[in-house]
């Protein structure tokens, strides 16, 4: 399998946590797609993505597989029972739930902060910005950290008693809040021990180095 990716983004973090958590590295190899010079723009790439967003799987039959929940779903049903995703219905219920809360509530509302109230990934690629727009969901994303915070005052995982995918989608979501200096805020006592926690974890730890890129994308 390849993972078209690029090693420091916060997407990009959640299916290299997802590989680590199911022991996957070393049955994939990493193709480096250059985000700064605008690689997932070109049409080469837009062909394996029509949404020209990182990360993306390719399968050994060159099956391409875009969005990190889907990445992560199709990762946890691979071998064995899933780990990441659910076991029981209800399991599976409420992790896809939160899940999809920490990326409304938190990840994309910081990726849309990103490209639309700062430079972003710069003028080259960032040909629209609406920084009222960005700001706005800065604000969200705030918010949102506040509501994980009452979360995990509650039960020790995102999802429930166990670590899971939507543990997952909120550390994208804090990786992404500490490159654009949004810090969670200092009465979110919860989410920021359940984070210093989670950055403990060896598949949080070394998601970069995990493996080098062994090629740029052409
Ligand atoms: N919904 C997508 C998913 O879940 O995979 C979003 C993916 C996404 O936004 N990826 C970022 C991207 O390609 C990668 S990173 O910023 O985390 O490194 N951003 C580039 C852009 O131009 O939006």
């Amino acid at each position: 399998m390849i993972i078209y990716d690029w090693p420091t983004g916060p997407y990009p973090a959640r299916v290299r946590i997802a590989l680590a958590e199911k022991a996957l590295q070393s049955r994939v190899r990493f193709v480096s797609v250059n985000l700064w010079k605008g690689e997932h723009k070109t049409p080469s790439f837009l062909a394996k993505n029509y949404s020209g967003t990182l990360p993306v799987l390719q399968l050994d039959d060159g099956t391409l597989i875009a969005e990190c929940t889907a990445i992560t779903e199709y990762l946890d049903a691979l071998d064995g029972p899933p780990t990441l995703t659910g076991l029981t219905a209800r399991d599976k219920g409420l992790i896809h739930m939160m899940s999809k809360r920490a990326e409304l509530e938190l990840l994309d509302a910081i990726s849309v902060y990103f490209h639309h109230a700062t430079p972003g990934l710069g003028p080259e690629v960032e040909i629209y910005q609406n920084p009222e727009w960005g700001f706005r969901q800065r604000d969200k994303a705030l918010r949102g950290m506040r509501y994980f915070d009452s979360v995990l005052k509650a039960q020790p995982f995102v999802a429930g008693e166990v670590f899971s995918m939507a543990d997952i989608t909120v550390i994208g979501g804090l990786i992404f809040a500490g490159l654009v200096d949004l810090p969670v805020p200092a009465d979110c006592e919860a989410l920021q021990a359940w984070y210093a926690g989670m950055q403990e974890r060896p598949s949080v730890k070394n998601r970069v180095t995990m493996s080098q890129p062994a090629e740029a994308c052409v």
